[in-house]
């Protein structure tokens, strides 16, 4: 309805806004105590800890949210080309600290809480984990928020608001046990909910043909169920600049229409019931890493966010005015998080040609250009291949336009290059056999404008082992950049200035200011300072705090004394998986238990004292994983409690490894393993958390260690075991019997099925000989040993003769440590950001001017 008066309102409306909240310590309180009053009703009486939090929590929201909206209404006035990252997950870890430090707030929040009588730090620890991903591929995406916010780029992320994330790890006996992570129990702060942006989503139904007005052909999609995603933003500020970007994250909600016939006839709380089974789509995280689960509620996931996501982009596009579709490509990119989203290229399709009437190759060509997909994995367990019968039940519409997208691409292969017979077979999205499969990474890249890997050796290996046809076939059509590689990195505004405040101070004192933190290459200055003892006593300080802040870390939850002072720390700590191969770390640390039993008193006073540390989440339904974690266990039981060893060598598994319990462990390293057999790693990430926090790798030549060996020099590193082409011919020996096993190695398993690490236990007895058993079992075509653990032990234990003795020249030590880290300016997401923003998404810094900051 037209209102008269609607400029004046505005005008008026505007002018009451038109101030922002200032960042002084009067401010920030008023801000705080406002909450604590207005928003959670609480009293002078009833300001407890956690009300603090929740209200400091609010008042630095409000703070994001004026930038926030300041930023996107200078995109949209700018009609930047806008790119949206799609993801199934988000590990964003705590929110609090890192929006004081991006913002820039964080020393007056601290004053303004310590005036009355709050701890900034402790409120910190308030906060419940997001943790809505499972490992690397999640982390990631968070990491790269940071960066493209900070960057001035206007990305989007898009995914799901999962009401349980990862599960959380309790270790009891020895064995994993999962509880729930109801992470909303208290409510979350940091995002803003959105009950009016909303989309419908089907699902199931039929597909019509009908003519429509001009005589075309055209499918319209009806009949099943309609779900309405409900949108939940979540600020990401950049750092050091005035640009706040998105998280928009999906959950799931009952559709608007209502079953009034049921009601009617009197059932009306079974219809209720029946709506609220809506939400079960968005309710939890599948908490698998590396590998592919084909459960038809997780492609409801996929379907449930990505139809919802691709909506929302279009219509944004669509409300300039004046928008013809051929402008598409030029505003609007996407980038695939692996395959996970990649329904969105026929739903892309889909919204074109049947809603937005669209010819097929015009939608084509538009969604082509539109695409972009990166791929986090070469092992096959980890590939998507959805059953055809499946989509067809649950999206009969985009299994048309599978088809059709399919057809008219072999046709196109056949076309420009003759008769190509097996190749085909292996370009088409159909997987042939007893069961028809959707392989969704041909259709990533088919429906893609460029296919990136996340670290050189991994990119390559994309190109050789997974898409060689697609490769060859895009060289001879002329796209030979279409495969391109872009290294993954991690934010030093988290993994430094966050999780180790005592290393940026030092970075920033001895490189004259805090630069570094936007320029990561800027650390090399300190290696001008190698030989200066100052510094040198300074860093091991810094680390020694480290070691004794974990040290009461693992007191408190292990409840297990380790000697910070004289143990070197050895960590390892990601996922378990047998491509990780904590099991051989396990065989080393038996080892070296062993050594020293056999040593006499004197002897041993003179080894390296070290304090082994596994840490990692095995997927529920993954059975050897877990008995890895029972393993490590029962190995640190034995240990730890032998009073001829226990001084020197001790081993914890750290329950529960997430962001947070991250940010503890890693600035406490000295070394870190990063021991995956060559060629399964795509790259790894918490490698370069390690090493930029002053620890040193023991590693294999795989993922990124290659290239941090690279930047860093060899001789910052401990790698061992066969290089990524040897792999093959090792297995292929191993298979035919030709696989020799260490003495050591023997006697390690010999003492593992022997019952040395059972403590009676039966049931682990056996899973433990299980382990061992399968390993042993080469020859006769079979190979127990897939990823080469036998092969690998002895230089692997060199690799860790080597860590002592240079541990026991302390002065190299520390010099080593402070050149790999200042060598690891590559390894920042800023660097890979402004790969993706030039070479693959194309887009223009967007960096919003400084805000006027006159108040009415
Ligand atoms: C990575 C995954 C992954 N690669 C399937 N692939 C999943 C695959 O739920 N699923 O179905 C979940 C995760 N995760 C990791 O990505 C790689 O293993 C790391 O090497 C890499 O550093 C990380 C980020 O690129």
């Amino acid at each position: 309805d037209f209102d008269p008066n609607a400029d004046a309102k505005r005008n008026k409306i505007w002018q009451l806004m038109e101030y922002y909240l200032g960042p002084d310590v009067g401010s920030i309180q008023r801000g705080i105590v406002n909450h604590v009053e207005y928003t959670l009703a609480a009293t002078r009486f009833s300001f407890a800890t956690e009300e603090c939090y929740r209200a400091t929590a609010f008042s630095i929201r409000d703070r994001l949210i004026e930038t926030f909206n300041d930023t996107n209404e200078f995109f949209t006035a700018k009609d930047v080309k806008r790119c949206y990252y799609l993801s199934l997950e988000f590990l964003l870890g705590r929110a609090m600290q890192n929006a004081l430090v991006n913002l820039d707030i964080e020393p007056n929040y601290k004053k303004a809480l310590a005036d009355i009588g709050y701890n900034l730090e402790e409120l910190y620890e308030h906060e419940h984990d997001p943790a809505l991903g499972n490992g690397g591929l999640g982390r990631l995406a968070a990491c790269f928020l940071d960066s493209m916010a900070t960057l001035n780029y206007a990305v989007w992320g898009y995914g799901i608001r999962y009401t349980y994330g990862i599960f959380e790890q309790k270790i009891v006996e020895g064995r994993q046990v999962e509880h729930p992570d109801y992470w909303l129990v208290t409510a979350n702060p940091w995002e803003i909910e959105r009950p009016d942006v909303t989309y419908a989503v089907r699902f199931y139904g039929h597909v019509d043909t009908y003519k429509d007005d001009k005589g075309r052909e055209r499918h319209r999609w009806t009949g099943g169920e309609i779900v309405q995603a409900m949108a939940y933003d979540n600020p990401i500020p950049g750092f050091d600049t005035y640009n706040t970007i998105n998280l928009r994250l999906w959950k799931a909600c009952p559709g608007k229409e209502f079953d009034f016939h049921a009601f009617n006839r009197g059932q009306f709380l079974d219809a209720v019931k029946e709506r609220q089974r809506a939400e079960y789509i968005s309710a939890v995280l599948y908490p698998n890493d590396n590998t592919w689960e084909g459960k038809e509620l997780r492609l409801k996931q996929q379907y449930f966010f990505v139809c919802a996501t691709i909506q929302d982009c279009l219509r944004r596009f669509k409300k300039k005015e004046g928008r013809s579709w051929d402008e598409l490509p030029s505003k609007v990119c996407f980038q695939l998080n692996d395959t996970h989203p990649t329904i969105a290229i026929p739903e892309m399709m889909r919204l074109l040609i049947d809603i937005e009437g669209l010819d097929w190759d015009k939608a084509w060509d538009l969604t082509r250009q539109c695409f972009n997909y990166t791929n986090h994995t070469v092992l096959p367990e980890a590939l998507e291949k959805w059953p055809a019968h499946l989509i067809e039940k649950l999206l009969p519409r985009h299994l048309l336009l599978i088809n059709d997208i399919n057809y008219k691409f072999l046709c196109e292969v056949r076309e420009s290059w003759g008769d190509v017979g097996e190749k085909l077979s292996k370009m088409s999205i159909y997987q042939e056999g007893y069961e028809k499969m959707i392989r969704m990474a041909n259709m990533a890249v088919i429906g893609s404008n460029k296919v990136n890997g996340v670290a050189a050796i991994h990119s390559e290996l994309v190109k050789k082992d997974l898409f060689p046809e697609f490769v060859d076939y895009y060289k001879a059509k002329g796209q030979p950049d279409k495969f391109v590689n872009v290294t993954n990195g991690v934010t030093p505004r988290r993994w430094i200035h966050c999780a180790n405040r005592g290393l940026s101070n030092l970075f920033s004192e001895w490189l004259g200011s805090d630069s570094w933190l936007k320029e990561l290459t800027m650390l090399q200055g300190l290696v001008n300072h190698l030989d200066s003892t100052e510094l040198q006593k300074q860093w091991a300080d810094v680390k020694k705090q480290n070691k004794v802040k974990l040290t009461k870390w693992i007191k408190l939850n292990c409840d297990i004394d380790l000697d910070p002072e004289n143990m070197l720390f050895d960590i390892q700590v990601k996922r378990i998986h047998e491509y990780k191969r904590q099991l051989i770390n396990c065989f080393y640390i038996i080892h070296r238990y062993f050594k020293l039993k056999k040593m006499s008193p004197g002897d041993r006073d003179k080894q390296v004292k070290r304090a082994c540390l596994i840490g990692g989440k095995a997927a529920p339904g993954y059975a050897v994983a877990k008995t890895i974690i029972k393993l490590c266990n029962n190995i640190g039981l034995v240990l730890n409690n032998d009073p001829d060893t226990s001084k020197y060598l001790k081993c914890v598994f750290m329950p529960n490894y997430n962001v947070s319990n991250a940010q503890t462990i890693i600035p406490a390293s000295d070394i870190s393993q990063h021991i995956s057999t060559a060629g399964t790693e795509a790259s790894g990430t918490s490698n370069m958390k390690f090493v930029m926090n002053g620890g040193l790798i023991v590693g294999t030549m795989d993922g990124a260690n290659v290239e941090i060996r690279e930047e860093c020099g060899e001789d910052t590193m401990f790698i061992f075991g066969a290089l990524e082409p040897e792999v093959a011919g090792i297995r292929e020996k191993a298979k035919n019997g030709n696989y020799p096993i260490s003495a050591e190695l023997r006697e390690v398993m010999d003492a593992i099925v022997s019952g040395k690490f059972s403590l009676g236990d039966g049931e682990a007895h056996s899973e433990f000989v299980g382990l061992i058993e399968k390993i042993r079992n080469n020859g006769g075509g079979y190979n127990g040993d897939f990823y080469i653990l036998c092969h690998d032990f002895p230089s692997y234990c060199k690799a860790n003769e080597q860590v002592d003795a240079l541990y026991k020249d302390q002065t190299n030590w520390i010099k080593t440590s402070i050149k790999a880290a200042a060598s690891m300016g590559k390894f920042t997401t800023d660097r890979s950001i402004k790969e993706y923003g030039q070479i693959i998404w194309k887009l223009e810094d967007a960096e919003r001017p400084a805000p006027d900051q006159s108040p009415m």
